[in-house]
């Protein structure tokens, strides 16, 4: 389904909206589409068929009001000597035609209407404005208020001023979007070397053979080309002109919006690959980590030292805990980290707001992530301390500890035993004092060696803080790189479906349905107004 030109205008003004909040779209950007203009000549009007709006257009002193003046046959504009005179639009119109829904941006106090009862022109209306180039600095934004409503400019000018700058910009902008006639005023002044200029002028403008009319609006009159000016205008009312007009502003206006668009997308794909960006946080995140790593060793020192000398303390802050390891210093480092890496970013045509919004999330509850962190780890550290082979190894000096004397008695029972059978059996000698101490001693020396060995392996209270901090402190920090290589990851899909949608939004600019796509007949009176 092909869009409309409004729909899109305000398609793609959310879009610019929503880019711009997120960050991804900078102020001037975001404002090239927002100021975007998506009135179109049928705002004036509520019900499809609709008069050929037209209106008198140039420099100051031209004779666009005397133009109108001469139309309606009596002085319904003000025409003058003083620079300039109108300061407010004109409209003459039939007076079975209804201006009731005029849009609100349209200032009603500078308006000054006229009716008439001519048949021939009811389906027209005419508008005589404001100039165009004078210091009146209203009166151009009166002007360019109204000029997405009109249908056809008639641009006025005079033999002195057909040159004039500020005229000639505005009808190489606004151009292809109206159809235009020229009107050259005051030609009882006029030279025919002017005329052909005028005409080389437009020509060079996109105007392969522009219609011009040679008029003269003095009371002493003068033969000119004002009539034939008036039944051009009127041929052209025609519903299907007006069509036509109206399809090709839509179209016109439509590639506008969509070289505008166009231009955000380029700069917008200038920005880095997710792969990239995630690579230059890694590298960022492995350099700081390392300091802050050392960095906190101190204070790992200065909690393992105290929970050394007051053990008991470990029950008591269960619920009140001082391991503040994570302090103010590693948390500021920290920031500084994510600073050099917005830094970065932005030297890489990236904008850091989409980046800061995601990890700010992240960095204000990372004191607590770590803190959380370390002393899970400590905690579980003093639960069971040294590694997992150190305490194999205690479980099985514990076990010798137990049945190695045991074995050892047991054998001495049994020898006990034997003896006193034997002794009794042959009437040898019973066992003698050397057994005895031979015994004690065998004894003493299956439970000394696992018993020392027990005593100077057990892994101290410091020992084991110190690798359950370190174990938090590398845990926690895998968890903040995590934590934002994820944010990096979603900023990085919120942009790809950003810029989904404005290609979405570009491809609907070239789509154009059947009823949509404008075709100018080679001998409609269109051909030779329209900008090439
Ligand atoms: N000689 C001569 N003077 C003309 C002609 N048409 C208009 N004038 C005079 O030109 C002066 C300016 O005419 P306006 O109709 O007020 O000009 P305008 O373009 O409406 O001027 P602004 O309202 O200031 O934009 C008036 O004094 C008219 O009498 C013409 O064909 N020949
Ligand atoms: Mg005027």
């Amino acid at each position: 389904m092909a869009y409309d030109y409004s729909d899109l205008i305000e398609t793609s003004k959310t879009w610019a909206t929503h880019a711009h909040s997120a960050g991804w779209l900078d102020e001037e950007l975001a404002d090239k589409l927002l100021t975007l203009d998506n009135r179109l000549p049928n705002a004036l009007f509520s019900k499809d068929s609709r008069p050929l709006i037209v209106a008198f257009f140039g420099g100051s002193g031209v004779g666009k009001s005397t133009l109108i003046n001469r139309l309606a046959g009596k002085p319904i504009a003000k025409a003058g000597i003083e620079r300039p005179t109108s300061r407010e639009v004109t409209l003459f119109y039939h007076q079975s035609l209804s201006l009731q829904h005029l849009p609100d941006h349209l200032p009603l106090s500078q308006i000054n209407t006229a009716q008439h009862d001519e048949e021939a022109q009811k389906n027209i209306i005419w508008i005589d404005m404001p100039d165009i180039d004078s210091s009146t600095q209203a009166n151009k934004q009166l002007v360019l208020q109204w000029l997405p409503h009109i249908d056809v400019l008639i641009y006025v000018v005079s033999p002195e001023r057909y040159r004039d700058q500020k005229s000639w910009q505005l009808l190489l902008a606004e151009g292809a979007r109206h159809g235009w006639l020229f009107i050259l005023n005051q030609w009882d002044n006029g030279l025919p070397e002017q005329f052909d200029d005028f005409k080389v002028q437009l020509h060079k403008a996109g105007f392969f053979d522009p219609v011009i009319f040679k008029t003269v609006c003095t009371d002493n009159a003068q033969p000119d080309e004002f009539k034939q000016f008036e039944i051009t205008i009127t041929s052209l009312a025609t519903q299907h002109i007006i069509e036509q007009l109206e399809q090709r502003e839509q179209q016109v206006r439509k590639t506008e919006l969509k070289t505008h668009l166009q231009f955000i997308s380029n700069s917008l794909a200038q920005c880095p690959s997710e792969q990239l960006v995630l690579e230059e946080w890694t590298k960022h995140w492995q350099q700081s980590s390392k300091q802050l790593t050392q960095g906190l060793r101190w204070p790992c020192q200065q909690v393992a030292n105290y929970y050394t000398n007051h053990a008991s303390d470990l029950i008591q802050h269960a619920a009140h805990p001082i391991i503040a390891i994570w302090d103010t210093w590693a948390q500021s480092r920290f920031l500084d980290v994510l600073d050099e890496f917005f830094i970065d970013l932005q030297q890489r045509h990236l904008p850091s707001k989409p980046f800061k919004a995601r990890v700010a999330q992240i960095s204000d509850k990372t004191t607590k992530l770590m803190q959380h962190k370390i002393e899970l780890a400590a905690r579980h550290a003093l639960v069971n301390p040294g590694n997992s082979w150190q305490r194999y190894f205690l479980k099985t000096m514990h076990i010798c500890e137990i049945f190695l004397p045991l074995a050892a008695m047991m054998w001495v029972g049994s020898q006990v035993f034997i003896a006193f059978y034997q002794s009794n059996q042959s009437n040898m000698h019973y066992l003698g004092v050397d057994f005895a101490i031979h015994s004690a001693l065998l004894i003493a020396l299956t439970w000394l060696p696992p018993f020392f060995i027990i005593k100077k392996m057990q892994p101290s209270i410091k020992s084991s803080l110190l690798k359950g901090l370190d174990k938090g402190i590398n845990q926690g920090m895998y968890s903040v790189d995590k934590q934002i290589s994820e944010a990096i990851q979603m900023v990085y899909q919120e942009y790809n479906e950003s810029m989904m949608t404005l290609k979405e939004l570009i491809e609907h600019c070239e789509d154009t349905s059947a009823e949509q796509r404008v075709t100018i007949e080679k001998n409609s009176p269109l051909t030779r107004m329209l900008l090439n």
